[in-house]
């Protein structure tokens, strides 16, 4: 097999001249003269071509080299002398051969072996007797069979397939693209092509291509009936026309491979997040104290004050290592960071911190990592409910039983002024002889005392509970009035607040602050939905806690005034169920 030579051998003389040394047995070839047509040319640089004869023994009876020039081009006819008057002895008589090689006359350099028959008459003394003889082309084509790379096999099948081979050896243009046509035939295993394509060099060789016998056994095709490229229109028209259908089954075949396996990741990513609950377990804020404070880190598993939790009671963590406030720590998977792992359980810090591929660690898909991360599951989204009403200044929280609001709203979070608090529906010193009453429900974060704050123009009441904690009653101009209340974290506690404007200005602000907290007037985030003020919700299966319908629920919310709330009505379960 000789894959890199491309050498097309087209035509080919040989002249003889031949004379007999009288009364001896020596024999003179005064000269034999071989050409061919150098084709294609050779991949290898051709540096010479070798010549060697051996007689019917096999034995190395003469060799000759040319490395002229004008016979190593591309598209040229090498024409050059394999004797001259070379005197034999009775050897040369019978079947030589004559073996020609480029560059050294090693065996992959070996492009053809010519038969070089000599009959003892051939020769005489007589110089007119000269002969000039051709080789029968036929014979010589015969003789070759050189697979233009020695690996498609497979196409012909045999050497005495018929017809005209019409590989694409050339443009589809080329008159003479069928030259490349001596394929090996003695190969008899069937073997599929590389799919290598040829070069284009100056012979403009584009030979047929066929997948690879990798790509056709995984997308589960093969070729039980190979195409027969004489006779084939696809192999004729586009040469790689069944190596491109391969290609796109095996493309497609790869595109879905890689699809399946990013919802595969997806699912296990989501089952991963799921079997957390979708969020980091424990994931809490930078402590005050700036402990753990980078970018990207995960701080978790908070137990107690933060400035004091220590071991598996405050645990920081990121993509690189894992370490707990009493400064043990360790690299991801030392022993150290091991170590936390497996004490530490409830973090669950190998599920959060997967190990990828490449044996690094990446947070998990679905998760977020941020040293101020509260996960938005565990966000309370509610607010306060607010009802209003007009015509009288109401003195003191009882003076709200049995009177009905004038409009109402919901969803209140911003405690900033009396317009935010009402929605945009009242206006800072806009109103004389008017009351607003809130009810919602707080969820505290901390457990610990909590502090709460009225600043209003005229009264103002605000219970926890049937619990007065601050009492800022009396007309009077924005003054501000606190208490404190000990509070369970995630526990929900009904937050009353009363307000009433007589004249002049009016307005009110409401702030909290929690253990270790600031003081705010955004209770965002610490609201839970007020289903327990009366909305439908209420209405469906055990829940509505002896509360019989909208009209009893609405008579509950606004006839009950905190503290004496035993009325004729039964109003407990409505706020204190849980
Ligand atoms: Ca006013
Ligand atoms: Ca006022």
């Amino acid at each position: 097999m000789i894959p890199l030579l491309l050498i097309i051998l087209f035509i080919i003389f040989l002249l003889y001249m031949l004379r007999k040394r009288a009364h001896v047995e020596e024999y003179i070839i005064e000269g034999v003269n071989l050409s061919w047509r150098n084709k294609s040319g050779v991949e290898d640089i051709v540096q010479k071509w070798t010549l060697v004869v051996k007689d019917t023994q096999g034995n190395e009876i003469h060799r000759t080299e040319n490395s002229d020039l004008i016979n190593r081009k591309n598209d040229t006819d090498v024409t050059l002398n394999v004797f001259t008057d070379k005197t034999f002895g009775d050897n040369i008589i019978g079947n030589n051969t004559i073996d020609i090689y480029y560059n050294d006359g090693s065996g992959d350099k070996l492009i053809n072996t010519q038969i070089l028959r000599f009959e003892k008459d051939e020769f005489n003394e007589d110089l007119s007797g000269f002969e000039f003889r051709d080789l029968d082309i036929s014979a010589w084509e015969n003789a070759q069979n050189k697979d233009c790379e020695g690996i498609y096999s497979k196409v012909k099948k045999d050497k005495s397939t018929p017809g005209v081979e019409k590989f694409g050896c050339g443009p589809s243009d080329d008159p003479n693209k069928h030259n490349c046509q001596f394929w090996e035939y003695k190969h008899t295993q069937k073997q599929l092509g590389t799919g290598k394509p040829c070069p284009r060099n100056e012979g403009h060789v584009i030979k047929v291509q066929w997948p690879k016998k990798a790509n056709t056994d995984r997308v589960g095709l093969q070729f039980v009936d190979d195409p027969d490229p004489n006779t084939d229109s696809k192999v004729a028209d586009t040469p790689q026309h069944y190596k491109s259908l391969f290609d796109q089954q095996q493309a497609a075949v790869d595109a879905q491979e890689k699809e399946n396996a990013r919802i595969a990741k997806e699912a296990a990513d989501q089952a991963a997040a799921e079997a957390l609950g979708g969020v980091i377990p424990n994931q809490t804020k930078l402590g005050d104290d700036g402990w753990c404070g980078h970018g990207g880190v995960v701080i978790h598993q908070v137990d107690g004050d933060v400035s004091t939790a220590k071991g598996c009671k405050r645990i920081c963590s990121d993509i690189y290592q894992v370490w707990t406030r009493d400064k043990s720590y360790g690299k991801w998977d030392s022993n150290s960071a091991n170590s936390i792992v497996e004490e530490c359980t409830d973090a669950k810090l190998d599920i959060i911190w997967e190990k990828d591929g490449d044996g690094k660690r990446k947070l998990r898909s679905g998760l977020k990592a941020s040293k101020d991360y509260v996960p938005i599951q565990n966000q309370p989204v509610g607010g306060f409910k607010w009802y209003y009403y007009t015509g009288s200044y109401f003195k003191e929280p009882s003076s709200f039983n049995n009177k009905e609001p004038s409009a109402e709203g919901t969803g209140v979070t911003d405690f900033s002024n009396i317009n935010k608090a009402t929605g945009g529906y009242l206006q800072v010193n806009g109103k004389d002889n008017y009351a607003v009453r809130w009810q919602g429900r707080f969820v505290p974060k901390k457990s610990g005392t909590h502090t709460f704050w009225t600043e209003s123009d005229d009264m103002s009441y605000l219970y926890v509970g049937n619990e007065k904690i601050v009492d800022n009653g009396g007309l009077h101009g924005m003054e501000e009035e606190n208490g404190t209340v000990y509070m369970t974290k995630g526990r929900k506690y009904l937050i009353e607040i009363f307000f009433s404007e007589k004249g002049g200005g009016d307005n009110i602000i409401v702030s909290f602050k929690e253990p270790n907290g600031t003081k705010t007037t955004n209770f965002g985030g610490y609201m839970v939905n007020d289903t327990k003020i009366c909305s439908s919700e209420m209405f469906d299966g055990r829940r509505n806690n002896g509360v019989t319908d909208y009209k009893h629920c609405m008579e509950c919310a606004h006839k009950w005034e905190p503290g004496t709330h035993k009325r004729s009505i039964n109003c407990e379960n409505i706020w204190f169920d849980d």
